[in-house]
């Protein structure tokens, strides 16, 4: 047999809290690859999970494993993804407190799998009854219909999220899921109408070329082949050898049948989705005077068809914009150029639109309308669009990285901050752990009025000669000084000779990033014309009335701007995963172990207490194990619980007294009075059939 010494030799320690250099990020990197060596891919530091991608099937994703984790105290096993759900399920119970599972890292780092990963650990371990079977069912089947219109082929990941994503579970008293809810953030709508090289469109247009049954192609006016249509070919990249987009169509369709989609709301979707790939193949000429016009109508019968719209209407709204000067309503011809961006707005409208009808749908099918049961909690996942940089970076890595910066804001304020807070406020002895808060970059981006945000609005409201280089110019004077902002015409010449013009740079707590402006103002004004609008106002497509409302039409407020994730702060778990493509890539880890600021929330850990309880709580279920304490405590509580910790054999260095709570550094030392508690229950229980009374 293996002695204890080896085998750590072998596999590194399973919680880095444990890791005897634990501020050596040479032993921590070398911790991560002993243990990605024999495929262990998970790691926790305390509470937190760190994982870093396998790119390869594990078989360690079975009811077999899911049932080794069911109930199981979080440190008497291996970690796991499941592990952390088990335990957030169980604080959640105990607690009856929410939960929230936070998921950060850079794209492809294996977020969206890990939130798939713990939705199935509650289908599967949960109790269950007929209706939380459709429930579960539906939780489920939500997943691959919000991928195949959420998701997309990027230079980074083969199914890449493009929405950010919010979901709760809803459990019973019980503690069976009974209906849960999706938040989507802001989808990348300009993908629609533009790939860059080597990407895809979204998933679902492929799926629907290539798996679509040959007379809904038929009735849909489509072809298979989708080099056939504008809106695809952008990226040069048709087809992707991980993915299977036939046999997806047949998973996808089976899912919107299970969510409850009706046979003619399936056909109504899928008109909608053609009817953007016919919109992206509308071929504009110009007449002398250089208005556009529509050279051929075989685009507009079919869009007329699948949208319910008048053709004429239609032609006229793409060629023309309505202008309304002094109280008179005038229609005014767009150019080519101007007509091919009337195009491109309708379409990533009507996308955008219907891909947040979906989300509602399925909130709507998996609702959860038992108003008897009020007691009932949820376990929030959030799973969003990773960090990412490419060679060319616009308004949409913009608004993505900010995303990013966000939660690391929300990672950081829930492990160190509140941390080191609390045990101030307790009146603990604690050395402070330094560590970089990214507020500041937060701040450069969201603060009102001088913030880049800000003056991006305040560009796209100015009338008169605002573009998007008049914004960077403003971003230079407003911003320019601020220590993680930089322009070409700012910076050193080291850096200079790495930016363009038109750029300016973040540094980002992730990396550095530089922003081309080129689109800003027309992305982040998302202008759809108006009589575009009303025709599709007028649309006989059940879906699309849902989508585009006459109030609209009357309402002057100006569109969203950027919105974001911001969450109210449930107790929560965090699960960190790192990108290694298929081997161990020590400099790619290095860098994520860095910015993800794990090495500092080693050391907040370390120093820090596993568990805390306010002391009333930790009385109330503990008090039966000592006579002094049972069946209840007279005096302070303080003094109460210091009796019963006592009288359990705790160490003086176990355990530390603050002014509300007890902090216990072990969790082995909460877990052998866990167990005795359940023993105590179980002879109690069998006492009491006896007839028994009293204290023993
Ligand atoms: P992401 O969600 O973090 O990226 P994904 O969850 O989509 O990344 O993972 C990317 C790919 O890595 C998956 O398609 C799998 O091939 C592989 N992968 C991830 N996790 C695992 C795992 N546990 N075991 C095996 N393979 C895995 V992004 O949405 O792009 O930010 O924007
Ligand atoms: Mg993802």
């Amino acid at each position: 047999m293996e002695s204890a010494l080896t085998a750590r030799d072998r596999v590194g320690v399973q919680d880095f809290v444990l890791l005897e250099n634990y501020t050596s990020e040479a032993a921590f990197i070398e911790n991560l690859r002993k243990r990605f060596k024999e495929n262990l891919i998970y790691t926790y530091i305390s509470s937190v999970l760190v994982s870093v991608n396998p790119y390869k099937d594990l078989e360690i994703y079975t009811k077999n494993h899911m049932e080794r984790y069911r109930g199981v105290n979080f440190y008497e096993v291996s970690p796991h993804i499941y592990a952390t759900s088990d335990n957030s399920y169980r604080s959640m119970r105990t607690e009856r407190r929410d939960q929230c599972i936070l998921i950060s890292g850079e794209s492809g780092a294996g977020k969206t799998e890990a939130s798939k990963k713990i939705l199935q650990y509650y289908a599967v371990t949960c109790p269950a009854s007929d209706q939380v079977q459709t429930v579960k069912d539906r939780l489920l089947q939500s997943n691959p219909v919000l991928e195949a219109f959420g998701n997309a082929k990027t230079l980074r990941n083969d199914n890449s999220s493009r929405f950010g994503k919010y979901m709760d579970i809803q459990f019973d008293f019980k503690g069976a899921p009974v209906g849960g809810h999706i938040i989507n953030y802001l989808l990348e709508k300009s993908r629609v109408v533009h790939q860059n090289h080597g990407e895809r469109n979204f998933h679902i247009f492929y799926q629907l070329i290539e798996g679509g049954e040959e007379d809904l192609l038929r009735r849909l006016g489509l072809e298979r082949n989708p080099q056939h249509y504008q809106y695809l070919v952008k990226g040069n990249c048709p087809k992707v050898s991980s993915i299977n987009d036939r046999s997806d169509w047949k998973q996808v369709r089976k899912a919107l049948t299970v969510i409850g989609f009706s046979e003619d709301e399936v056909e109504e979707l899928m008109n909608i989705i053609s009817s953007v790939l016919h919109l992206g193949n509308m071929q504009y000429g110009g007449d002398d005077g250089g208005s556009a016009c529509i050279t051929s109508d075989t685009q507009i019968k079919y869009l007329s068809r699948l949208l319910g719209v008048s053709g004429t209407v239609l032609t006229e709204a793409l060629t023309h914009r309505k202008i309304i000067a002094k109280g008179e309503e005038l229609m005014s011809p767009l150019n080519i150029e101007q007509a091919s961006a009337a195009r491109d707005a309708l379409s990533k409208a009507v996308y955008g639109r219907t891909f947040t009808w979906l989300v509602n749908k399925i909130n709507g099918s998996l609702a959860y309308t038992d108003e008897s049961n009020k007691n009932s909690s949820v376990i929030g996942l959030l799973d969003i669009y990773g960090f990412e940089v490419f060679q060319y970076n616009s308004f949409e890595q913009f608004c993505i990285n900010y995303c990013n910066e966000k939660l690391q804001q929300l990672f950081i304020e829930l492990t160190l901050k509140s941390e080191q807070e609390e045990y101030e406020a307790e009146g603990i002895t604690w050395e402070p752990v330094q560590y970089f808060n990214n507020k500041i970059i937060c701040d450069l981006v969201e603060e009102k009025f001088k913030g880049i945000i800000s003056i991006l609005d305040e560009e796209c409201l100015r009338p008169g000669d605002a573009s998007d280089i008049t914004f960077l110019e403003k971003l230079e004077d407003t911003v320019g000084s601020h220590p993680h902002f930089v322009t070409h015409k700012l910076a050193d010449t080291k850096t200079r000779k790495l930016m363009g013009r038109e750029e300016f740079r973040l540094l980002h707590y992730a990396g550095d990033v530089n922003y081309n402006v080129n689109g800003f103002l027309d992305k982040n004004n998302d202008l759809l014309y108006r009589n575009l609008k009303e025709v599709m106002c007028m649309s006989e497509n059940k879906i699309l009335t849902q989508c585009f409302d006459r109030e609209e039409l009357t309402d002057k407020k100006r569109p969203d701007t950027v919105r974001c994730v911001v969450l109210s702060h449930p107790s929560s778990s965090s699960v960190n995963t790192l990108i290694s493509p298929g081997r161990f890539d020590e400099v790619l880890i290095r860098h994520q172990v860095k910015y993800l600021g794990l090495m500092e929330n080693l050391r907040v850990r370390r120093a820090g207490f596993a568990y805390r309880r306010r002391y009333e709580i930790f009385l109330q279920r503990y008090k039966s194990l000592c006579p002094d304490t049972w069946p209840n405590w007279q005096g302070k509580l303080p003094e109460g619980v210091s009796t019963l910790v006592k009288h359990l054999g705790y160490k003086p260095e176990e355990y530390k007294m603050g002014r509300s709570k007890i902090f216990i550094r072990f969790p082995k030392t909460l877990f052998a009075t866990e167990d005795a508690l359940e023993t105590r229950k179980q002879s109690l229980a069998t006492k009491l059939q006896a007839g028994w009374k009293g204290y023993t």
